[in-house]
């Protein structure tokens, strides 16, 4: 899910404004190019990660979930990412959330939530064709216990909640997701029985083991702490067999003008967009987090211009 500049631009203007202008000279006299893999996923190893290096697009400057926007003078000053002051005890999930994500003001998240439920379609658009790939692995499939990590305003439910009888979990930090999410639950037919909302942070899942069949995840690893922990808890609540489904942006390749971009602006996203990275190599991650098997693919989306290249695949425990 993403945001378009448009929908935030009255908050950060200045930013958004040299980010696009450096992108935009970047391009001058370059063929845009979109590497966009439209056939059925193929396997890949991990050494895909590598690949050529792509070209920025001259698309308007787009801004992904959790990415700029904070990404103002106004959000630095007010909404600082500060490290843990939580120290309490881990049976205290309030401390745990603590932890992983400092407490923001409450009109801060109402505000955050409502622009995500407003403004993510032109990504979601171009996002659709790789998400269908990856959900068809979900989808009719009746039965099912879902657990979806950073579920935000739930657009992913469409793809795997609809018209089976599925219990879908969704965790999010941001309280105020729930009910957005729980919109987009019963419009795509799913009984508010079958659906719960839990606060709750990817580095400390508040589930059992072995307790529910798919985790899907999408654009969810580059803003939390620690991706490790996460993907170990993402194994711990999967049955043996289960499914983990992800879409991912990632690191673009070493020594690609990408790459470097993304390297000069991670700091400045760190601090101003949530804790969000654009630098992680997080398909070297779950590549490595000991799940049986990875089907993992690359897009690279013209409509997430620094954003790029997205991972997208399947993991089995
Ligand atoms: C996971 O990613 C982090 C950076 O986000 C890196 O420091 C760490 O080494 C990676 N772990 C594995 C197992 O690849
Ligand atoms: C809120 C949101 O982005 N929903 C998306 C969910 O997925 C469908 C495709 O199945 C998109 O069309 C929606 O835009």
């Amino acid at each position: 899910m993403s945001l378009h500049c448009a929908a935030i631009s009255f908050l950060s203007l200045s930013l958004e404004a040299s980010i696009c202008s450096i992108n935009e000279a970047t391009n001058k006299g370059r063929t845009l190019q979109k590497r966009i893999n439209s056939g059925a996923p193929s396997k890949l190893s991990t050494e895909f990660l590598s690949h050529d290096s792509p070209e920025p697009t001259n698309k308007p400057c787009f801004c992904g979930r959790r990415h700029f926007i904070g990404a103002s003078t106004l959000g630095t000053a007010l909404f600082p990412i500060q490290p843990s002051v939580a120290t309490g005890p881990c049976s205290d999930y309030s401390a745990v959330l603590n932890k992983f994500h400092p407490p923001r003001p409450d009109w801060y998240e109402e505000f955050y939530a409502g622009v995500m439920s407003s403004s993510t379609e032109s990504y979601e658009a171009e996002v659709a064709m790789y998400k269908s790939q990856i959900f068809s692995n979900l989808k009719g499939k009746n039965g099912l216990r879902i657990l979806e990590i950073g579920i935000g305003t739930g657009p992913n439910l469409s793809y795997y909640a609809s018209g089976s009888d599925v219990e879908v979990v969704g965790i999010d930090p941001n309280p105020k997701m729930e009910k957005y999410a729980r919109s987009s639950a019963s419009s795509v037919g799913l009984p508010p029985s079958n659906f719960e909302f839990i606060q709750a942070v990817g580095e400390v899942i508040p589930l059992t083991d072995a307790s529910v069949d798919a985790v899907v995840g999408t654009l969810v690893l580059c803003s939390v702490k620690d991706v490790d922990m996460t993907l170990k808890e993402v194994r711990r609540v999967l049955r043996p067999g289960g499914l983990y489904v992800f879409v991912e942006h990632v690191a673009a390749k070493d020594g690609t003008f990408l790459n470097f971009m993304q390297r000069v602006l991670d700091p400045l996203q760190q601090t101003l967009a949530d804790g969000c990275h654009l630098s992680r190599e997080t398909g070297n991650n779950i590549s490595r987090a000991g799940f049986s098997g990875v089907e993992l693919n690359l897009a690279f989306l013209s409509s997430a211009t620094f954003i790029n290249p997205h991972a997208y695949g399947v993991a089995y425990k």
